[in-house]
């Protein structure tokens, strides 16, 4: 799944493709280069984000939803009923909520959806967020949104622990590290971790400095790279044509030999 922000604030590729021409172009070349799903979104939802109001939310995402969606699959991001529906209509089939709300939109739509956890708002997500079992409170939340997706109708259901939403950097690691038990769950598993802020921090320079977003490809790809062997079935990235070269390695690991490198047993 490639991440197409079309915003002005998204904290990794915010204002680069406002324009919804380079947008568009961005798409495209994300489909080119291997994304089975390209995730446009109109608001940004990096902590502290300002909201964006419905009407133009619609204005960003749905020129551009109805020049893709004729070449590939489109997904919306989005926590707004007025936008999903507006985005159908547009042509995409998968509604992604980080608020794992909006399942009667794609139940009446015939569409997917993705249920991702998130804890509190954009606004307030990151002030002191506590577990007592990460995993297991994830995970309650996740089958019992899901399970009222399918309980609705819905054909297709995604879950997604949401890292880096109300969570610190041992929540992050903890989810990663256990994302087999998230992926036995019984829906077929979402994770996102391109470009985040944990892995600049986890990754930072002998004085402390984080690593800054546009550095962050290794963190990005070892974590896709691991939560695809972990069970994942699909990975939320910015970082397209560099992912899919990592998935076929981890695709080819699965086979019985190397044959599907080319490379002789
Ligand atoms: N992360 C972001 C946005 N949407 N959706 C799912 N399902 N999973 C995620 O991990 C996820 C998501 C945040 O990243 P990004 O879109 O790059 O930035 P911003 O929210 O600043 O636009």
């Amino acid at each position: 799944m490639g991440v197409l922000n079309v915003t002005p604030d998204s904290f990794s590729d915010g204002g680069r493709y406002l324009d919804p021409e380079r947008a568009v172009e961005r798409g495209l070349a994300m489909f080119a280069e291997g994304a089975d799903v390209v995730d446009v979104g109109g608001e940004s939802s990096r902590p502290g984000a300002r909201p964006v109001p419905t009407a133009e939310e619609i204005a960003r995402v749905v020129p551009v939803i109805e020049a893709l969606a004729p070449h590939g699959r489109v997904s919306i991001d989005t926590v707004k009923a007025p936008v999903a529906e507006a985005a159908v209509a547009a042509g995409a089939t998968l509604v992604n909520d980080i608020s794992a709300s909006l399942w009667p939109v794609a139940a009446s739509a015939g569409v997917g959806f993705v249920a991702m956890h998130m804890r509190g708002t954009p606004a307030t997500m990151q002030d002191d967020p506590r577990y007592d079992d990460v995993v297991g409170e994830v995970a309650a939340f996740l089958v019992g949104r899901a399970e009222s997706a399918r309980a609705a109708g819905v054909a297709e259901v995604w879950i997604d622990p949401g890292i880096g939403f109300g969570k610190n950097d041992l929540h992050n690691l903890t989810l990663l590290r256990r994302l087999p038990e998230l992926a036995a769950l019984g829906f077929p598993l979402l994770v996102g971790t391109s470009r985040k802020g944990f892995l600049g921090r986890l990754a930072a320079a002998p004085d402390g400095t984080p690593a800054p977003v546009d550095e962050r490809l290794p963190g990005s790809l070892t974590t896709a790279a691991w939560a695809m062997l972990a069970g994942a079935a699909m990975v939320r990235v910015h970082d397209v044509a560099a992912t899919v070269q990592a998935a076929v390695l981890v695709g080819s690991s699965r086979l019985p030999d190397t044959g599907a490198l080319g490379v002789p047993a």
